[in-house]
């Protein structure tokens, strides 16, 4: 679930269920204030409504051709990268998911929604190559397909000052250790779309956390939708000191100098 606030209409980050599509008003601190002052805040939310509408009906259109104009409106109205894409791509995605399950989207409309969201996202994020140590390298498992997540992380978590590489699609493994040394990320995450993708990266973990360089006994955190998925239960196949991240808190990866300074 994905909270906004309702009157400035800032993106104020998910809450659970995380698996839900759906949208929670609450009101941030700048306009509780604002409102205690008795400011008048309604028409500050028009603009921000009408672009949410028109980003969720282009992208389930796949009209593309809207891309450019959508993101320039979006930089325009102030909204950060991860306010539009894990405020508004993630639950067009998250209900296409839901509705081609229930069988009310085509394969094909479900693709071109994604293919919507990659160009949306391509036009919203410069991709930058922070120079090593990094504070996380994000990874994806074989055998899962699903690299809009990790993406999607990695540009939220970098437009919230943390230094973090992403590397899709899955690595063979010998590929993984050489991209570990170069790094020398502080913290290694596998992104796990599905519930078989959480063993394939317990396993990865495993492999690597027994390499004798002191560069491979770093933290090894595990997200993606596999965690949010009812039921499931994914946590159960993680073993002992493989950590799990249901949000995308920024916090998980501050640097152990940063508080001292
Ligand atoms: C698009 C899509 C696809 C595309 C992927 C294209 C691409 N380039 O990514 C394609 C068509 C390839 C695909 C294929 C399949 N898919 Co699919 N797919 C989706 C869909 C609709 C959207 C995925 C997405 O981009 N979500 C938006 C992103 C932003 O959300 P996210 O992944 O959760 O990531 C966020 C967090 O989890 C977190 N995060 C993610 N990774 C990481 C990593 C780190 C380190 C951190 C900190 C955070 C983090 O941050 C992200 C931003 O907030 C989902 C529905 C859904 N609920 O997600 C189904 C979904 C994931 N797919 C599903 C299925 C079943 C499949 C297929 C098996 C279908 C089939 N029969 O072919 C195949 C499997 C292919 C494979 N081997 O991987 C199911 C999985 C259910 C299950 N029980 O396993 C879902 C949930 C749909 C559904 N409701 O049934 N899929
Ligand atoms: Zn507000």
């Amino acid at each position: 679930m994905i909270r906004w606030c309702s009157y400035c209409q800032a993106f104020m980050g998910e809450k659970p269920p995380f698996d839900e599509p759906t949208f929670t008003h609450t009101m941030c601190s700048r306009c509780d204030r604002r409102l205690e002052q008795g400011e008048a805040l309604d028409a500050s939310t028009v603009p921000l409504r009408a672009l949410m509408n028109r980003v969720l009906a282009s992208a389930r259109a796949g009209d593309e051709t809207a891309c450019a104009d959508i993101v320039a409106r979006a930089r325009e109205l102030g909204l950060r990268p991860d306010s539009v894409l894990v405020g508004l791509l993630q639950p067009a995605l998250y209900q296409a998911g839901l509705d081609w399950q229930g069988g009310r989207m085509s394969v094909a409309a479900e693709h071109r929604l994604t293919s919507w969201c990659e160009r949306a996202f391509n036009l919203l994020v410069t991709g930058s190559h922070p120079t090593p140590p990094i504070d996380l390298l994000i990874l994806q498992t074989s055998g899962n397909e699903h690299t809009v997540g990790p993406r999607f992380a990695a540009a939220s978590l970098a437009s919230q000052g943390i230094s973090v590489e992403v590397v899709v699609p899955a690595l063979p493994l010998s590929e993984i250790k050489d991209l570990v040394r170069e790094l020398r990320p502080r913290v290694i995450g596998f992104s796990c779309a599905l519930p078989e993708s959480v063993r394939v990266a317990t396993d990865l973990v495993e492999q690597l956390r027994a390499e004798p360089d002191p560069v491979f006994h770093c933290r090894y955190l595990l997200s993606g939708f596999a965690f949010r998925m009812p039921g499931a239960d994914c946590a159960a196949m993680v073993s002992p000191g493989i950590e799990i991240a249901l949000t995308l808190d920024p916090g998980m990866f501050a640097r152990p100098d940063a508080s001292a300074a």
